[in-house]
Parts: C-alpha cells; sequence; structure tokens
C-alpha cells in the first residue's frame, strides 16, 4: 500500500462527499485497533478513488466506550502512521456509525438483514471463533458458541451472529453477504465457512444447506503492526490536527493485504489502496503466519523473559536480532517457493519493521493466548521440518520460553490474579496443569499434552521434546541471555 503521500489531515479527501458513498456496505465485526488501522483505511481509500456504498457499520462484540467514541465523532477517526522521519496524521471516515452488540444485538441483527449490506468482515481475534482447528466443527463448550446455540435469536458471538443474519435473509429471500476474516488464522476463510455451517447444522439443516450453497467465505492475509493506542496516541493526535480524539489509533507505515477474489455481491475497488487480489491466499497467509508471527511470538516471549517491554527494543540487541533472522531463515525453510517473492528479503523487512523506533509494541500484548497462537506459527512450520533437521532449534526455544513464562507468571503471582496474568483463554487449564511443578520435563510433559492443541506429530517427537526441555531447563536456570547466546552458538 502506498502510505508515503499520506500527509495532512486536511488533504486526504473525504469519501462522504462523493455522491454515491454515502450508505453503509459493509458490517465489521470486531472495530478494534486492527481493523480501524487496516480494512477501514483501503475502504476509505476505495471509496475515495471509486467511490461505491461502501461504508461500514462497525460492531464491537464487548467493549462500550469506542462505540460511544466514534458515534460522537460520526464514526471518524485519526490514524496516526509512525514513519521514521515523524508522525503523520490522516482522517479516516470510511466508517457510518458503531453499534455496541454488548447493550443492544437488535440493530446490530437489523445492520446484518439489510440487502445494503453486501460483505461482513472480521477481526475478532483467534479466541473468539469456537471452531476446532483440525474438524472445523464448533466448540460447543466455547463461552459464545454455547450461549448462542441455547439462544439463537439473541446470539453474542461471532457464529451466532453471522448466522442469525443468514437466517435473516434466507427467510426475507435477501441474498447473502460474503464473509470475510481478517483474523491471523490459517485457511480463515475455509475454517469459518466450516464453522457457520456447522453452527447452523445444530439450528437448521435447511439453513446450513442454504449456506452452502451461497455464501462465499473469501481468504484473507492481513498485515499491519498496530499497538494499542495510549495516552501517547491521543495527544499526538491532537498535536497533529488541533482536535481530541479518544478514538484515534496508530500504526507503522507498511500494510499488506491480500485477498482471494471471491465476492458474491461485489466489493469496494481495495486494489486502490494496494490490496493485492489473488486466486489463492494461503501461500501468503503461511508465509505472514510463519515468518512475521512466528517471529513475533519468540520475541514476546523471550522479550518478556529477558525484561524487553518492547519489540523495538529487543530488536536493539544486536543478538536478539540476530536469532530473529535465524528463526526468519528456519521458518522460511518450512515452505515451498512463493512466485514473485524473496524470502529473505521480506525477512530483511520484517526485522527492519519490528525493529522501527517510532512503535512501542510491548511483547506483553504480542505474548497473549498463546494457545491460540503458537499452533500455526510454531507447530505447524515445526511439523514441515524434515526429520533430523537443525533448523528445529528456534522453534523449540519459542515454545519453551512460552513454558517458561507460563511457569514464571503462575509462581510469581500466587493470588487469584493469577488467570487473568497468564492471559489466555485456557488459563485455568493451564495453571491446574502445571501445579507447583518445578522439573522442566514435567512442565514439559504438563502443558505439551493439553487436549486438542500440539499436533500429534511433535506429542510423539522425541528430537522435539529433549529440545525443549533442554531449553526451558537453560531459561530457567541461567535465562533468556544465556539461552539466546546458546541458540546462536555464540
Ligand atoms: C501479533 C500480530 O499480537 C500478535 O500476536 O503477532 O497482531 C501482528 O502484529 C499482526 O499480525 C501484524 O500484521
Amino acid at each position: 500500500m502506498n502510505t508515503s503521500d499520506a500527509s495532512d489531515v486536511t488533504l486526504h479527501p473525504n469519501p462522504a462527499d462523493a455522491a454515491d458513498a454515502t450508505k453503509a456496505g459493509i458490517v465489521h465485526i470486531g472495530i478494534g485497533a486492527f481493523h480501524r488501522a487496516h480494512q477501514a483505511v483501503y475502504t476509505d481509500v476505495a471509496m475515495a478513488a471509486k467511490g461505491g456504498n461502501w461504508r461500514i457499520i462497525g460492531v464491537s462484540l464487548r467493549s462500550t466506550d469506542i462505540v460511544d467514541a466514534l458515534n460522537a465523532q460520526n464514526g471518524t477517526f485519526t490514524l496516526i502512521e509512525r514513519h521514521p522521519d515523524g508522525p503523520k496524521a490522516r482522517k479516516i471516515t470510511s466508517i457510518s456509525h458503531a453499534i455496541a452488540a454488548a447493550r443492544d444485538i437488535a440493530p446490530v441483527l437489523d445492520a446484518l438483514a439489510d440487502p445494503a449490506i453486501r460483505i461482513v468482515t472480521i477481526t475478532v481475534t483467534e479466541k473468539a471463533y469456537g471452531i476446532d482447528r483440525v474438524s472445523g466443527t464448533v466448540q460447543t463448550e466455547h463461552p459464545a458458541v454455547k450461549h448462542d446455540l441455547a439462544n439463537p435469536d439473541t446470539p453474542c458471538g461471532l457464529l451466532g451472529l453471522l448466522v442469525a443474519g443468514l437466517k435473516r435473509r434466507k427467510d426475507a429471500g435477501v441474498r447473502a453477504y460474503t464473509v470475510v476474516s481478517c483474523d491471523n488464522l490459517p485457511s480463515n476463510g475455509r475454517l469459518l465457512r466450516a464453522g457457520v455451517i456447522d453452527f447452523a447444522k445444530h439450528l437448521d439443516p435447511d439453513l446450513a444447506i442454504w449456506i452452502t450453497n451461497n455464501v462465499s467465505f473469501p481468504e484473507t492475509m492481513v498485515d499491519r503492526i498496530t499497538p494499542a493506542a495510549t495516552a501517547a496516541t491521543r495527544s499526538d493526535a491532537k498535536h497533529l490536527t488541533g482536535l481530541d480524539d479518544p478514538a484515534a489509533i496508530e500504526t507503522e507505515p507498511f500494510s499488506q493485504w491480500v485477498i482471494e477474489d471471491a465476492f458474491s455481491d461485489g466489493r469496494p475497488a481495495w486494489e486502490e489502496g494496494g490490496a493485492i487480489l489473488v486466486a489463492d491466499v494461503e501461500p501468503y497467509e503461511r508465509m505472514k503466519l510463519r515468518m512475521l508471527n512466528g517471529s513475533h511470538s519468540l520475541i514476546a516471549y523471550m522479550g518478556q523473559l529477558g525484561g524487553y517491554r518492547y519489540v523495538r527494543d529487543a530488536m536493539a540487541s544486536d543478538a536478539f536480532s540476530r536469532l530473529v533472522t535465524l528463526h526468519m531463515e528456519n521458518a522460511a525453510s518450512t515452505m515451498p517457493p512463493l512466485a514473485g517473492i524473496d524470502f529473505s528479503d521480506y525477512g530483511a523487512d520484517l526485522v527492519a519493521r519490528f525493529a522501527n523506533r517510532e512503535i512501542a509494541h510491548e511483547t506483553n500484548q504480542i505474548a497473549m493466548d498463546g494457545t491460540e497462537k503458537l499452533p500455526q506459527r510454531i507447530f505447524a512450520p515445526a511439523c514441515d521440518l524434515p526429520p533430523g533437521s537443525t533448523r528445529l532449534g528456534t522453534f523449540a526455544l519459542c515454545f519453551a520460553a512460552w513454558l517458561a513464562v507460563m511457569h514464571h507468571r503462575i509462581n510469581a503471582d500466587k493470588t487469584s490474579e493469577v488467570a487473568q496474568q497468564l492471559n489466555d483463554p485456557r488459563a485455568d487449564e493451564i495453571i491446574s496443569a502445571l501445579g507447583d511443578h518445578q522439573d522442566p520435563a514435567v512442565i514439559y510433559e504438563k502443558l505439551a499434552h493439553l487436549p486438542g492443541w500440539m499436533p500429534q506429530q511433535l506429542q510423539d517427537d522425541g528430537v522435539w521434546r529433549s529440545a525443549v526441555i533442554a531449553r526451558l531447563s537453560l531459561l530457567m536456570s541461567e535465562g533468556a541471555d544465556a539461552a539466546l547466546k546458546r541458540e546462536l552458538a555464540i
């Protein structure tokens, strides 16, 4: 995406000024910072360039503050791009208004049923899906899934909402919307399709058939490093625009969106914002999950253990940066070549993005939800290494660092808040599995075998087991610095 000309807020065209770009055509579920730094921007640029009634109705599943803040400013907000030569602000006007689902679900369902809505995009993070990654069936014990299967007319979760909206459209004879997952899940479109159809089957087999025949679920790869907004974001926004904007967000200059071009009822001209429309997204998705997100998780857990609050500070250490480069090389070796992309250039660009001094991305933010993230970021590529590969080390180190972080947090905080400290949807299971164990081999055994998590191939792999335990022992006895140096053999 070309962001280099993003300059003064007053220079940015306002799509709402274009006669045919005033109405909503998209419902977005999950209007957190990432959506506002990514899809909202592409849609803004697309409407400014080509028009179209594609404004976005933003749905927040949990929080109400952001909804109130956006609605108080007619959906507009300030996007700060943290360029090396200083921050630049843009005014984004693609959001028409926002709805807090937790306050009232009826307007969300009305929006989903509205024939003017042709696309539903989604950023709710991995843990909100409630779909088994292997079978594609719904996790009936997932809190939102459980609630929504029992209360299909008043859903609170992703699957319940999507299916309730589709049911209303089927009943009213309205065309289905296209459903676009923009979360960092492998095969996000296919996974969501399987989950939505299975959810519908539980309620109404005819609806499941209608969805199977009518709803398109394109795959996407999304990328833009977007730290949580802080007081500095808001004060910089005020400094740059003169306006106090509680909905302001900040992000890096880089942005990428690779989309499978499979929309049943049209789409905005997102390519105007730099989106790449392709027939097969999976190789891009795999590359990004393994190289960017996998390295991110390695930096997050090693950074937490090494006392680095921000990614940029870890990357300022020569040894740490070398470790990240090594991991990128290891991750790249697990993938077939991708036409038009040189993995080593891609990796070098990632190292530079991680090192951006202007971006304060907390390792703690990335470290959350490890049980949701490690399978696609670490386990899947580790499984694709040939037997006996010398490249296993950094994958084993990342998993060992996750184990060490979990162990450390449980031991450091014996209060009832410990589950919160772990910041993982499976925190209770992790706490009870780990108990008071202090032996690295036992810690490994207790957590490697959480149900439905680590692939059987790794569970059965003695080399993997020994590699992880050796690194965990070192992390626990001598610390992150020593483990890092051992990995680099320095
Ligand atoms: C990060 C991602 O928090 C995380 O787990 O790895 O949010 C990452 O910043 C984005 O995927 C970048 O596109």
